[in-house]
């Protein structure tokens, strides 16, 4: 019977919500511990992992920390540069989406 509902068949009623990466830049002044402490501390990793990425910034200029909703990945790159900058770090955070 007509109840007014609409069933759509023919595509997806709603896309799914776009992904973003959170990448950490390379410099030339910011302590490898400062940015493995990062890692652990912001992107959950543990020491090996923090480590590991944190080397693979280092030697390729950039790297990525993690994928999250847009409004995670802003909270990370927010928190991220804030906590470089009172540690007077040049630290860079930056997201793109996926
Ligand atoms: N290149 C820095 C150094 O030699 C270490 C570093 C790694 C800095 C990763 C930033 O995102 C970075 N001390």
């Amino acid at each position: 019977q007509d109840d007014g509902v609409v069933l759509e068949t023919e595509r997806p009623a709603v896309k799914p919500p776009k992904r973003y990466q959170v990448v950490l830049l390379n410099d030339d002044f910011t302590p490898m511990d400062f940015v493995v402490d990062v890692l652990m501390r912001f992107f959950g990793m543990d020491e090996a992992k923090a480590n590991a990425v944190m080397l693979a910034v280092h030697t390729q200029g950039k790297g990525v920390c993690g994928v999250y909703s847009r409004e995670v990945a802003e909270m990370k790159v927010m928190q991220v540069n804030q906590y470089a900058r009172e540690h007077q770090h040049p630290l860079q955070c930056e997201m793109e989406v996926v």
